[in-house]
């Protein structure tokens, strides 16, 4: 087996880390290093607790979703189990295609059995016996790692009929996209699984109540997922203590563009742009920062004090996303990035709702006609950006459209982009 890519993760093998721990330092296709590393004390904590209980430890650490939303996890998971409507599912996002988020990758290909035994945790606390792993397209290695770790932990009695000889029967099938960003929203997520075409359903209802195949379904992030892990082996008060009190736990960061260290770095939430920054090495040219990815929005060189948390970056008028930080510097033009944003949206569009098939469009051609104007803008161009990206915003049935709109509009209201 090849080795384990170490170059994403700058602080592999630093001690305190808890996410990336196992990280470059165990063989990933090794069910017996995962083990002799911790892996498969939380299983067994689980077990001890009972489903009721991991879901009272979940809900105690304060774990909410790091796919972007920041939902209560605990939450998601009790509204699951109380569905008397059987089976239930468990769902496992890891369709990671936010432009700029690698974070899920890394996990996956570094230390797939720690999913694995998240995924495990997470059914049997939803009481659903099947778990799909809707997984990016373009990651065949995680396919791989991860394809062989299941077949080792079905073979060694962690999965299957009788889980731990505890009487849980519980399995995972893994499922591919085929590239479209879209499929990353649950519910399109859901169709894609289903046969069908992946567009997003109009929610309520919740997946909780009917997700995939109509049944209740819990479905969550791969690092969501992965904490879980040290909320059972810690415990939920100390992971609780770390972090903020409304953001808490550790928290990966996916850094890239100019900085001199670009990779997934683990940091506790609550630490500021400025020292995520620091860390990874930031060139002096910098000109703006995109937080949360082509669905996030841009922040200035001088708006670095902003704290790392869901509650910081929303005060500050932004998003932290699923933890995208994107650096430029002065050479990289702006209208020309906003315009490959724009074309990303567009492309991305599953074209179901009229306000983003439309505003899609008309986004794309205001900024192109102003990038050819040489980055001057008319005045009606942005008031035509400002009218399309509202309507988008307040009409469209799911994120994709609604975030469309969020890293132009910041590029014009706080980078000044076009003045
Ligand atoms: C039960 C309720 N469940 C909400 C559940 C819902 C979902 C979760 C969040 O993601 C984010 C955006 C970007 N009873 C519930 C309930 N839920 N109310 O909570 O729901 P929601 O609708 O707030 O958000 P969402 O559509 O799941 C939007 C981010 O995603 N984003 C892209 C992210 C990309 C990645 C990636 O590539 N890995 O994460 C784009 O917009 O930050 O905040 O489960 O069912 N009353
Ligand atoms: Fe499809 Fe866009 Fe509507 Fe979402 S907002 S359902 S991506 S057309």
């Amino acid at each position: 087996p090849e080795p384990p890519a170490t170059t994403a993760v700058p602080q592999a093998g630093r001690p305190g880390l808890i996410l990336l721990k196992r990280i470059g330092q165990i063989d990933p296709y090794s069910l017996d290093d995962y083990r002799a590393n911790g892996g498969y004390e939380a299983l067994r904590q689980a077990f001890t607790l009972g489903p009721a209980g991991v879901i009272r430890e979940v809900t105690d650490a304060g774990l909410v979703g790091r796919g972007g939303a920041a939902f209560p996890t605990g939450r998601k998971w009790q509204a699951t189990a109380a569905q008397p409507d059987r089976p239930h599912y468990l769902v496992c996002n890891a369709d990671e295609s936010e432009p700029g988020t690698f974070k899920d990758r890394v996990l996956m290909e570094g230390d797939p059995y720690s999913l694995i035994e998240a995924m495990t945790i997470a059914g049997y606390a939803t009481g659903a016996h099947r778990g799909y792993l809707y997984l990016r397209g373009e990651y065949p290695r995680a396919l791989d790692r991860l394809s062989h770790a299941i077949a080792q932990a079905r073979a060694r009695g962690l999965l299957g009929d009788d889980v731990l000889g505890q009487g849980y029967a519980f399995d995972i099938e893994i499922r591919r996209g085929a590239g479209a960003y879209i499929c990353g929203e649950e519910t399109a997520l859901f169709n894609s699984i289903e046969g069908y075409r992946g567009e997003p359903r109009s929610k309520p209802p919740f997946p909780v109540e009917k997700g995939l195949f109509g049944k209740p379904t819990a479905a969550n992030n791969v690092e969501t997922l992965v904490n879980v892990l040290p909320v059972l082996t810690m415990g939920a008060q100390a992971y609780a203590a770390i972090g903020t009190p409304k953001s808490t736990g550790p928290k990966l960061f996916c850094v890239s563009g100019g900085v001199a260290r670009p990779g997934i770095y683990e940091l506790p939430f609550g630490a500021t742009l400025g020292e995520l920054l620091q860390l990874a090495g930031v060139h002096d040219d910098l000109r703006a920062i995109l937080l949360g990815g082509a669905a996030g929005g841009f922040v200035r060189p001088d708006e670095t004090g902003i704290p790392l948390t869901f509650e910081g970056t929303r005060e500050a008028g932004t998003t932290l996303g699923s933890g995208v930080v994107m650096a430029f510097g002065a050479s990289v033009p702006l209208p020309r990035l906003l315009l490959r944003i724009a074309e990303f949206f567009r492309d991305e569009s599953c074209g179901q709702c009229v306000p983003c098939r439309v505003g899609t469009v008309r986004q794309e051609e205001a900024l192109h006609r102003i990038a050819q104007r040489t980055g001057a803008a008319a005045a009606d161009d942005i008031a035509l950006l400002r009218e399309v990206g509202r309507a988008m915003r307040d009409a469209s049935i799911c994120g994709l459209g609604q975030t469309a709109w969020n890293a132009v509009e910041s590029a014009i209201d706080r980078l000044g982009a076009y003045a």
